[in-house]
Order: structure tokens, then sequence, then C-alpha cells
């Protein structure tokens, strides 16, 4: 028991875990055991960039290196143990990168699509939105329709791909301190698919060895994620799906029914997710499922999609990233349907021991021994409703091995950068003035984004809930995406009743007085850069400094398994952000490059990596990271009067 406790703190996971060993399946837990992480690669100190290799360079474990041994741990070609390591980084975050930007790429592609009227289905939601962003962009408005506009504005962030100079469009968001910064440091990116590019070509064998320059162009990289492709991917989503207001939902797989056609969509691109959740509800489709003897249709989602058709359908989660097979285990999930990123091969084998059907939908993934249905846009009511059938011609399939856990929680999602400006002032008086002033007399120590994946290295959740629970407990606000944010979700954090219970007394009596949890959900991956708007606007508002790195605000991913974490992390840090991970570092094998990220970074950006397995060690950091900045703007004062001035308190009430 104890052994598989240490798996997961998720009671339904432990509950399927145990399940699949009795079905004899094996799941990503027993791979990992079996499959071992290897230490060479962990560490970062293997190099396979060129067939000369792969070369191995690790620093001996115990003992002091001598001057002979040191000149020989290197590659074939000489490559250092600095550059080694650097040089996989850059490859990684260059992978996270691309893994944000096309599909943003894509979804510009989209926007044109919709604003031509060659995506029937789709419609422009947020014409707020769109208006602004041409506006920023200085395309005319005119009385031009909506369509025409949002042409234009397709056009231009379509551009931003494959630009190969000028600068990304959406860098002037971020504070002015902060652009002059990146210009004068030579990391402001000029196009995006261009900095992948070049990152992949000074990661080649024999071009940048200078293990700091690599580790600068990956800033850049990186930069062109967040404030690049990810950026563009959240504005589109939020112009044609409509940009996400507060909802309540359920999360775990308690929420899969036994007595409905279940259909799981896990990925990432909410295109189809978007129709899916339309045609479930199409009575003819209910009525075709009851013909197959359901009661109905039951859709839920895995990983990011689950966000994404969370904040904007509340539609229930079933898991997150370890969940996927788990929720096959069940034996009660008819289809599982995927698209591009985080989908386990595993997937297949597990749905072989059960009647699921694994139907893969994009071009770009297709698995072996998958069903695979290519989902087109253009078309996009029918393709849904084809898939579909399928999960509902399969219910008949269904067998008596069915177990749904009970386990299921109640959650809110959908706290956009914009919702939380009206929540804080009022429909009239959108502001950040509020949180500000709260962070100013210290009732909110500081904010933290706490974000990114499940890793089976790690028990699954376990440093995600302890994170999160020791910064709450320490009066900060914390925002969450991702896989990290289904973790709070699941533990009840995103209710406002858990402000009470698991906040410290000064974040808990401004969440009580605005109505909101404690922990926020603010989407999917791609919509960390709703958390760098959140960042600037505080900036903005005034009162905390005049960079993003003067706030008092941490990241962290305590359970980071995926390269698109590595990118994300490594533009908060270029933005300014302290930023801590989980589980394990990927140079790690070399001081030097280590140390060049934990601290020099800091005097270049303002923000600066860390390393901590321990979560609460790791939370520790962030507050006193938080704390530093506290001290630097001249508000530690204020927070040790707000702990002893009830007064202060019952003003608010
Ligand atoms: Fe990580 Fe992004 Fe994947 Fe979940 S789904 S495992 S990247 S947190 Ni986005």
């Amino acid at each position: 028991m104890a052994e598989k406790e240490a798996k997961s703190i998720d009671k339904a996971t432990l509950e399927m875990i145990e399940k699949a060993a009795q079905d004899g399946v094996r799941v990503v837990f027993d791979r990992a055991e079996t499959t071992r992480a290897c230490p060479i690669g962990a560490e970062g100190s293997c190099c396979s960039i060129c067939a000369m290799g792969p070369c191995r360079v690790m620093a001996p474990k115990g003992k002091e290196e001598t001057a002979e041994e040191r000149r020989k741990r290197v590659g074939a070609c000489r490559a250092s143990p600095e550059t080694i390591p650097s040089r996989n980084c850059v490859r990684q975050i260059a992978t996270g990168t691309a893994s944000h930007g096309h599909p943003a790429s894509v979804m510009a592609k989209f926007l044109l699509a919709v604003a031509k009227g060659e995506a029937p289905g789709y419609e422009i939601k947020d014409e707020q939105k769109l208006l602004q962003l041409a506006l920023d962009f200085g395309i005319k408005i005119g009385d031009r329709s909506n369509e025409e506009i949002a042409v234009d504005v397709g056009k231009l962030l379509l551009n931003e791909f494959g630009k190969q100079d000028g600068e990304l469009l959406f860098l002037k968001r971020a504070p002015l301190k902060r652009q002059e910064l990146w210009r004068k440091l030579g990391v402001a990116p000029e196009g995006i698919d261009k900095e992948v590019s070049e990152a992949m070509h000074r990661t080649h064998m024999g071009t940048d060895q200078d293990y700091q320059d690599l580790l600068h162009n990956g800033t850049k990289v990186a930069l062109a994620d967040g404030w690049g492709g990810s950026m563009i991917a959240t504005e589109i989503q939020d112009i044609v799906f409509g940009t996400p207001a507060p909802v309540l939902s359920q999360i775990n797989l308690g929420v899969l029914k036994e007595d409905e056609v279940n259909v799981i969509i896990h990925g990432h691109e909410p295109q189809l997710a978007e129709m899916m959740a339309v045609v479930a509800q199409d009575p003819e489709m209910i009525k075709y499922a009851k013909t197959k003897g359901a009661k109905g249709i039951n859709l839920a989602g895995m990983c990011c999609t689950a966000n994404e058709m969370l904040m904007r359908h509340g539609v229930p989660i079933a898991g997150n990233f370890l969940q996927q097979e788990l929720a096959i285990v069940t034996g009660a999930v008819e289809a599982m349907i995927v698209d591009v990123q985080c989908i386990m091969q595993g997937l297949v084998d597990t749905a072989n021991c059960y009647h699921t059907k694994i139907i893969t939908t994009d071009s770009r993934a297709k698995i072996q021994g998958a069903t695979h249905m290519e989902f087109d846009e253009h078309n996009a009511f029918e393709s849904a409703k084809t898939v579909l059938k399928v999960a509902i011609d399969n219910f008949i399939n269904r067998g008596k091995n069915v177990r749904i856990p009970k386990h299921k929680t109640d959650m809110i999602a959908g706290f956009s950068h914009e919702t939380i400006n009206y929540l804080l002032g009022g429909m009239f008086r959108a502001s950040y003035r509020p949180l500000n002033d709260n962070i100013i007399n210290g009732r909110i120590r500081g904010v933290a984004g706490v974000v990114g994946c499940n890793n089976p290295r790690t028990p699954h959740d376990a440093g995600n809930l302890a994170m999160t629970m020791e910064l709450i407990k320490n009066d900060v606000l914390v925002l969450q995406t991702g896989c990290m944010a289904m973790a709070s979700g699941k533990a009840g954090l995103m209710v406002p009743e858990a402000a009470a219970k698991y906040a410290g007394a000064g974040l808990a009596s401004v969440c009580e007085a605005v109505g909101i949890p404690p922990v926020l959900h603010m989407g999917a991956c791609i919509d960390n850069t709703r958390i760098l708007m959140a960042a600037t606007a505080m900036v903005k508002d005034g009162g905390l400094g005049d960079d993003l790195s003067d706030l008092p605000v941490a990241g962290a991913a305590p359970e980071w398994m995926s390269e698109k974490a590595l990118a994300i992390g490594q533009y908060f840090v270029g933005s300014g952000v302290f930023t801590v991970f989980g589980v394990n570092w990927p140079t790690i094998g070399s001081k030097e490059v280590s140390d060049y990220l934990f601290k020099d970074m800091e005097k270049m950006y303002g923000g600066m990596w860390a390393f901590e397995p321990d979560p609460l060690k790791a939370a520790h950091l962030m507050i006193e990271h938080i704390d530093k900045k506290r001290k630097a703007l001249g508000l530690d004062k204020a927070r040790e009067r707000v702990l002893y001035d009830m007064a202060m308190r019952r003003e608010l009430e």
C-alpha cells in the first residue's frame, strides 16, 4: 500500500492503478519503474547531436576531479561539459517554443478562415478583444465589419511566424523598461519560426560553442513563445471562442457516467473540442445515443484541451496528464479523441485491453494502432458528428469490467486576466488597483504562477499540491494553468470556500471580500501568457515598481516533464521572474552552466532559475524572493504591521 501511495496522492488515481494491476494492464506508473531515467541524460551530460557520439561527459561523483581528468572530459569534437548541457537545453526550449508556435500559426489561419466564412459553425465571439487588437496594431476600424477587421488582424498575426526582421508585435505589451532591456541585451525576438530555426542551427555540431551565448539565445527563442506564439494563440482563441469568465464545473475520474456514452477529448487544440461541445448537445445525437441503450452523451476533457473546454463551456475534466490511461482503465470510456502533444503512445495498448477507441484527429499526430479520422475545420460540424458516432456505436461493446471511481470535486475556472480585472475593480472601474493595494498593505504577500505537468518520477500531484498549499498559507495568491491547475482543482482549492480553510488570514480576507478562490485557474499552458499580462497590468497600475522584475512575484513548475515547460520557464526568467522547477534539472551535470542560470541570469534579466525538488523548500525559496522584492519596494514594514492589525481586517468585512 505504501508503495502505491507513493505513486499518487489522488484517491481516484490510486484506485485505478490498483484496477489496472488486477486487469493485468501496464500503465505509465509501471513503465516508469521498469524504464528508469538515464542518469547521464538526466543531468544533461550526454551529447547525441552528431554521429561521432553519443559522447558522455559526466563529472566524477563523490571525488575531486583532477586537472587531467577534467581535460579529458569532453566530446569527440572537444565539446565541453558546459556546451553540451546548454546545447541540449536550448534545443528543448526551441521544441517547446515550436510546440506552442506551430499550433498558434494554425490558429491564425483558422481566424482567417472564420473571418472569410470558410469555417462554418464558428464565429467571432469576443468583438471587444478583436477591436482592441486592431487598435493596438493600427488597423482601420471605421464602419468595417468584424470579419473584415479580423482578416487584417489574422494576416498580421500570421506574419509574426515567418518574419525575418523587426520585432514581435506583442513585445510592446511589456512594461517599457523590460522592452528596453530586451533590446539592449539583443534578445528581442524578430520572428517566431525564425528564432526556432536559429536555435536549431546554433546548436548544430560545431556552431555556437559558448554556453553563455547559447543560453542567451535560449532566452530569445523562449521570449518568442511567451510574447509571441503562446500569446497569439490565447488572443485568437479568445476572439473566436470567447474570453473565459468564471464557470463552475467538476473534476476527476468520477465525472465519467455509468449509463452514458463517455467521450474524452485529450490534447491541446480547441477547434475540434469546441465543436464536440456543440455536437454532444445536439438532440439528434442524443437520440442516436439512446437507440444504443445509453441515457445520454457525457463529454469530458483531459490535459490542456480539458482546460479550454472547462473554462469556456464548463465541460468537466476527467483528469490530468498521468490519468489519461487510467480513464480507459475504468472500462467506461467509449472513445478518447486526441490531437497533439502529451498523448501517451501507451493509450493504444491500454485501450486494447478494454473496448475504448483511440481516435487521432490531427494530420501531424498519428499513432500506430489508433483509428485516424482527420478533423476538417471547414466542415467542422459534420466532422465532429462522424467522430462522435463512432463513440456512440461503441457503447454496446462496453464490457462488465467497469469501475468508475466516485471521486470528483467542484472547481471554478476561467479567470482570464480581463476577468480578474473586472472582479477586482468592478465592471465600470475595472482595474488591478485593489490587488496592488492589498499587496502594498501586506494582506497579500505576493503572487505566484505555479504551473506545469505531472511526472511519474515524482508522486503524482503531491509536489504541486504541497507547494500550492504552502504558498496560500503564507498569503501568496496563486495563479495556475495546465495539469497543475487540475491538481488544485481535485484537492478543492479552486472554490471560494478554500480561502477560509487553507489560506493565511490576509489572503483569505481579500478572497472573501472579492469572492474568489485563493488559487485561480487561468487556463491551458499557452495561457501562461495571461499570467504575463496580469503581471504587466500590476506594473502598469503603479506602486509596485516599473518593471516585471520589481514585482513581488515568483513562478514554479514542481512536476514538470514537457519541453514546453522549459520554454515557459525561460520566458518567465527572461521577463524578470524568479522561477523554480522540481523533479530534475537538465543542466545539473554542469556547475558552471547551472550557476549561470541560477545566479548570473538575475544580473541580466532580474529573473533567474532555481532547482529544488522538495516542494516545501521550493515554496519557501519563492516566498523569500517575494519578501526580497517587498523589501526593495519598501513594503516589508507594511506586512509586519498587517499581521497584528485586526482593525485593518475588519475594514474589509
Ligand atoms: Fe504539461 Fe502543460 Fe502536457 Fe499537462 S498538458 S502535461 S505540457 S501541463 Ni498542456
